[in-house]
């Protein structure tokens, strides 16, 4: 239960800092989050008392590793409810989980003439691997498009998904227009039809409660990241079924059962997909931030968010010369919020709300053919996270207006 944002932020010393002589207002976690102490002193204790190759010694350490590790595994189970711990995948990230499923499953099930939907407002890791699966396969890659409201047209999805599609492959959380997509509803549609459905939750699983059993997904990839845990660690989660079908992705050490001159066999599920040696401190942090998150409740993480878009989003609105992109209803609104201000390039405004210590991202956030659909090149994008307070949101709207006065005396 979080019972005080100001105890949130004594966890997070990062924040504790001035960035040219301004306050630091951190608005840039859906690229990447702060981490709290309680991860740091797990990875630092990993590392001072337990470091060893997991899975192949017999000595001390390395079975208090690997146990480390397995807990992190189980960890990530119960967080988004998986059936088994051996559907759940220990992966450098989210880009590298979709990949994983386009080259395995991809790579098994796609053949000439089948089709693959994936909405318009894909993350380019969510989009580019099915292209080029499409590409090579001669698969065919349909869209789903956008309500004028900025949400994903579900009238649209009925369409697109018909009985020759083999994939589904949606994102969770928009990284851009901060939607949250039915997912659900997505995979009943899927299913309906024979298809799979993969999920894309990197901008999900870190900000509202994921079940994904729930939502029937049959793949959802994620980074830990997003999700105050170190880079380059993250999960992919597959139904146990699927994934005891599919081809291993990568080849080496530890994935294997038996290996022969001519000829190999695999190792179980999880590991069939874990070739060579792991992240085993990213999953430890995982596992810590996971510990964290559960302390503070995601439907606490979530409500927080949502009671900081609602004081934010209608006096962003306000401002005549700034345009927000995605749903204006602030109760449709994850904590990303995509903006542009008039005549002025995002890069520049990303530049000017620096000088006055508010970190936003600027550019066109990994989703280029989003970026077309709404008719821009880039945005400017704010995002909060659990750590985050109307100061932080004041702190934007102030330097907003300095930034317009800055550009052109306000003449716009
Ligand atoms: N989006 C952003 O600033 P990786 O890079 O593998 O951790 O995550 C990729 C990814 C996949 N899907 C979505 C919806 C995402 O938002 C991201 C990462 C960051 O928006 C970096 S581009």
């Amino acid at each position: 239960m979080v019972n005080s944002i100001n105890d949130v932020r004594r966890d997070f010393p990062i924040l504790n800092q001035r960035v040219n002589d301004e306050r630091l207002a951190y608005l840039d976690s859906a690229a990447t989050a702060q981490r709290p102490q309680p991860v740091l002193k797990a990875l630092m204790h990993f590392y001072e008392h337990d470091n060893a190759n997991v899975h192949r010694g017999v000595h001390t350490l390395a079975e208090r590793a690997t146990a480390d590790y397995e807990e992190a595994r189980q960890k990530v189970q119960h967080f988004i409810n998986a059936a088994s711990p051996n559907e759940i995948i220990f992966t450098k990230g989210c880009t590298d989980g979709l990949n994983l499923v386009a080259a395995t499953y991809g790579e098994q099930n796609i053949h000439a003439g089948d089709e693959i939907v994936v909405s318009i407002m894909e993350h380019h890791s969510n989009l580019v691997p099915w292209q080029q699966l499409a590409i090579k396969k001669h698969a065919t890659l349909k869209y789903i498009g956008l309500t004028s409201d900025g949400e994903l047209d579900m009238a649209a999805a009925r369409k697109q998904i018909t009985d020759k599609t083999k994939i589904v492959a949606v994102t969770h959380a928009s990284n851009v227009l901060g939607v949250v997509n039915p997912l659900k509803q997505l995979a009943q549609l899927a299913h309906q039809h024979g298809a799979v459905i993969v999920g894309d939750g990197a901008q999900a699983v870190p900000h509202m409660p994921v079940d994904v059993q729930n939502l029937d997904v049959d793949f959802y990839a994620f980074s830990g990241h997003k999700m105050m845990s170190p880079m380059g660690i993250g999960v992919l989660y597959g139904k146990a079924d699927l994934l005891r079908t599919m081809p291993p992705y990568q080849y080496g050490g530890e994935m294997i059962g038996e290996v022969h001159r001519s000829q190999s066999t695999w190792a179980n599920i999880p590991f069939k997909f874990e070739a060579g040696t792991q992240n085993v401190a990213g999953a430890v942090g995982l596992g810590a931030a996971i510990d964290y998150l559960q302390g503070l409740g995601m439907a606490n993480v979530q409500a927080h968010e949502q009671s900081l878009v609602n004081y934010l989003l209608p006096k962003l609105e306000a401002l005549p010369y700034v345009t927000v992109y995605g749903p204006q209803n602030p109760r449709h609104h994850t904590g990303v919020i995509a903006f542009n201000l008039a005549h002025l390039h995002p890069h520049d405004v990303a530049t000017a709300l620096d000088m006055d210590g508010v970190a936003v991202r600027a550019g066109h956030h990994c989703a280029q053919p989003l970026m077309e659909e709404l008719g821009v090149v880039a945005t400017a994008r704010a995002s909060f996270y659990i750590y985050n307070n109307q100061q932080d949101a004041d702190q934007l709207i102030k330097a907003i207006k300095e930034t317009k006065e800055f550009f052109n005396g306000g003449t716009f």
